[in-house]
């Protein structure tokens, strides 16, 4: 607590001197400026040093409030354009100028070699050879519609199966926080190392105690460590170390991998899974003397990015098969209405390339445009009811899914998830093979779970409990 109110104070009075210094010159050279921070009193409005350490989407939900959906603020080094406007959310995520994700420079590339490598933070070239190697490869071996990665699917789901009709024999009440954290993992890990991790495996859960930690820093922590970089010497205060620690040890895990795959020297005459492919790749871009791409940091970095969204982004999904999928549409529509409540990734990021206009007002090259997801999806403008759950309100009279355009649940535009429809799938089939056999209701003898999330780069529940029963029929 009291780290929190010192970190308000310290925030509060380098916003002030900052604003006045600096901001406010830079905000009047220009003629058109999106609403934003422009005086004390509206740093005073917005409140927003109270929100250290409270995810970002409520911070720019609040902003929204004072400055309305469209609005850009600047903190030290950093230039923030919030947007909480579908229309503008989508025009930002499909255009050209805004391929990047973050400015060049970032606290954050310090997780990939100070340069922005990978595919979740990548930009320009690097960012494009990336993900079209990814998603080439990863769809040779299956993923996405295969049969490959339903069988995956199938052989994660009867463990957790398993699973359950073990709690159900004893006690009925269980945590399903982390239930799914593994399984999900596997599908993905299974095209990537060509193995499965097992439910207690030491390294694994290492390697995801490091990766949750590391989830906070994405919050009010980067953003600051940004605008403040000097802000990382109180470690305390940002959880620097805590994540520079994460980034070591996912380095060293791969490497590790990577040195194993090359004594083993399979990779050339027989790949058999992504990793196998990208150092075949990289073999070939050595030999021809000219590998800019297919470095050694680069394999690093796009490993890691695998999978942490491997790791995080599904968290729940004859076990009913996929081409069913189509035919229960009240089904998808409770699953378009469930990522709308509980959209994973509530706030995405976009960095112009140049300088570009967004509502006819100009935005500069290098700012990170937030586009708040999350807000979108409970925005009063576009959903009348939108704290209600009601999958109906994805479903026409006739029972056809409507209005799923206007959620972004895996974002839009290039830089879109690439694991969307592998996760709709796996959600589809967990969550349908689940209900078939068990009804799930909350725990009477617990108190009721938080809506309050625990957030970072994504969203969690906080821990709860829930009673499964096995179904009569
Ligand atoms: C490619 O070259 C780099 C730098 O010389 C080296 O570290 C790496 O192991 C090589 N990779 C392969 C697969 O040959
Ligand atoms: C999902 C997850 O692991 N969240 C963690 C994020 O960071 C906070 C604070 O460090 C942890 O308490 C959460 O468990």
């Amino acid at each position: 607590m009291l780290q929190y109110f010192v970190a308000s104070i310290i925030l509060l009075f380098i916003i002030l001197v900052d604003t006045e210094f600096i901001t406010w010159k830079t905000f009047r050279k220009k003629r058109k400026e999106l609403p934003g921070i422009r005086t004390i009193l509206d740093i005073i409005k917005w409140k927003v040093p109270l929100y250290w350490g409270l995810p970002n989407y409520i911070i720019l939900g609040r902003g929204e409030e004072y400055f309305g959906p469209v609005f850009q603020y600047k903190i030290g080094n950093s230039c923030t354009v919030a947007v909480n406007d579908i229309q503008v959310a989508r025009k930002v995520m499909s255009s050209p100028d805004c391929r990047d994700r973050l400015p060049e420079g970032h606290v954050l590339y310090e997780r990939s070699f100070n340069k922005p490598l990978g595919i979740l933070f990548g930009n320009g070239k690097n960012w494009a050879v990336s993900r079209d190697f990814a998603v080439k490869t990863l769809s040779n071996l299956g993923f996405g519609q295969g049969t490959a990665v339903e069988h995956c699917i199938a052989t994660e789901m009867e463990d957790i199966l398993q699973k359950i009709e073990a709690i159900v024999q004893q006690e009925c009440t269980f945590q399903p926080h982390g239930f799914f954290h593994v399984p999900t993992l596997n599908v993905l890990w299974n095209l990537i190392a060509g193995s499965r991790f097992s439910h207690n495996d030491q390294k694994l859960t290492e390697l995801l105690k490091y990766f949750y930690k590391w989830n906070r820093s994405f919050n009010l922590g980067a953003t600051a460590l940004h605008a403040f970089p000097w802000l990382r010497h109180i470690p305390k205060l940002t959880e620097h170390d805590a994540w520079v620690n994460g980034h070591l040890k996912f380095s060293a895990f791969f490497k590790n991998i990577m040195e194993e795959r090359i004594t083993k020297n399979n990779y050339l005459d027989d790949p058999n899974d992504f990793i196998d492919y990208y150092l075949r790749e990289m073999k070939w871009q050595n030999d021809s003397n000219n590998n800019e791409y297919f470095t050694e940091e680069q394999f690093l970095t796009v490993c890691t990015d695998l999978f942490m969204a491997g790791a995080d982004t599904t968290r729940t999904e004859n076990l009913p098969s996929l081409v069913y999928k189509t035919r229960m549409p009240y089904t998808e529509a409770t699953t378009a209405e469930i990522l709308r409540h509980a959209c994973v990734i509530p706030v995405t990021g976009r960095c112009p390339v140049r300088d570009m206009e967004i509502n006819e007002c100009s935005i500069t090259k290098g700012s990170i445009i937030g586009i708040n997801i999350h807000g979108i999806h409970f925005s009063q403008h576009i959903w009348s009811d939108p704290k209600v759950f009601r999958p109906e309100r994805f479903l026409s009279a006739e029972g056809r899914i409507i209005n799923q355009e206007k959620t972004l649940p895996f974002g839009y535009g290039k830089r879109k998830c690439l694991g969307e429809t592998t996760s709709r799938n796996t959600f589809f089939l967990f969550f349908t093979a689940m209900l078939q056999r068990y009804s799930f209701q909350l725990s009477p003898q617990h108190p009721k779970p938080s809506l309050e999330d625990v957030c970072g780069l994504s969203r969690a529940p906080k821990p709860y409990y829930v009673t499964v029963q096995k179904r009569s029929n």
